[in-house]
């Protein structure tokens, strides 16, 4: 199960790195290559999805990853039409840091006949974006504010709510190619105080920012826009 190899790693302190790939941004003609560059990396994780990504591509995406990697492909998808059956999980996502109640509970309860019919394993996510310098997709499409950089109490707050609600992962975002990303001492906090792995994302660009990240104790970095830039991002 992969929920179970995420919490095993957070208790051994071995660090997870997950490579997203949207498949609106992804060239097909060169899937294959990207697939063995992400292979020969340190990824330990494929995450799929995007804001606005059709399902037939997601499907057609998923199964080629399927033929040529042994790395579990997670689903992180921006709303309940990005399921595909192919993938092994799924981030069941609700926008903790929103107050829009689509994305808090609306989809979900829509995703639930398609999510019936699959075998996916359901990973339940607090999801918290934080202010990152211009507005990012998520923003625009889930049309909810980002929490404040400068307020990680309140961050921290938000996340034990999750935790208390019985989410099992926290994942703070900054927005895909965020121009800040998230603050460490807003990890730091954030991982000293709940009990869940944590998993951190957006803007992050270089080796250092991601050790940066896991020395603040995230459990889980996420890379998308820096692996699409340059395929070649994770030769450090
Ligand atoms: C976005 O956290 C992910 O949801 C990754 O962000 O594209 O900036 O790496 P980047």
């Amino acid at each position: 199960m992969i929920y179970n190899d995420i919490l095993s790693a957070k208790k051994e302190g071995r660090k997870l790195l997950a490579v997203l790939l949207d498949p609106d941004k992804i060239d097909m003609n060169v899937l294959d290559a990207l697939i063995l560059k992400i292979n020969a990396s340190p990824a330990t994780h494929v995450f799929v999805g995007g804001s606005i990504v059709q399902a037939t591509i997601i499907d057609e995406l998923i199964e080629r990853l399927k033929h040529k990697t042994t790395l579990p492909i997670v689903l992180f998808p921006g709303n309940p039409s990005q399921i595909s059956n192919r993938a092994d999980a799924i981030l069941f996502l609700t926008l903790l840091s929103g107050r829009n109640p689509d994305y808090l509970i609306e989809h979900q309860v829509n995703a639930v006949p398609i999510l019936k019919q699959t075998k996916l394993e359901i990973i339940s996510t607090g999801y918290i974006l934080i202010e990152s310098g211009t507005q990012t997709a998520v923003q625009r499409v889930s049309k909810t504010e980002p929490l404040a950089r400068e307020n990680s109490d309140y961050v921290l707050q938000t996340a034990q709510a999750g935790e208390f609600i019985g989410i099992k992962l926290i994942y703070l975002e900054a927005g895909s190619g965020a121009q800040w990303a998230v603050p460490l001492e807003m990890i730091s906090k954030v991982s000293q105080n709940i009990s869940v792995p944590v998993i951190v994302g957006g803007g992050i660009r270089s080796k250092k920012a991601i050790d940066q990240a896991y020395q603040c104790g995230a459990d889980m970095v996420v890379i998308g826009t820096a692996f699409e830039n340059d395929s070649d991002f994770f030769n450090f």
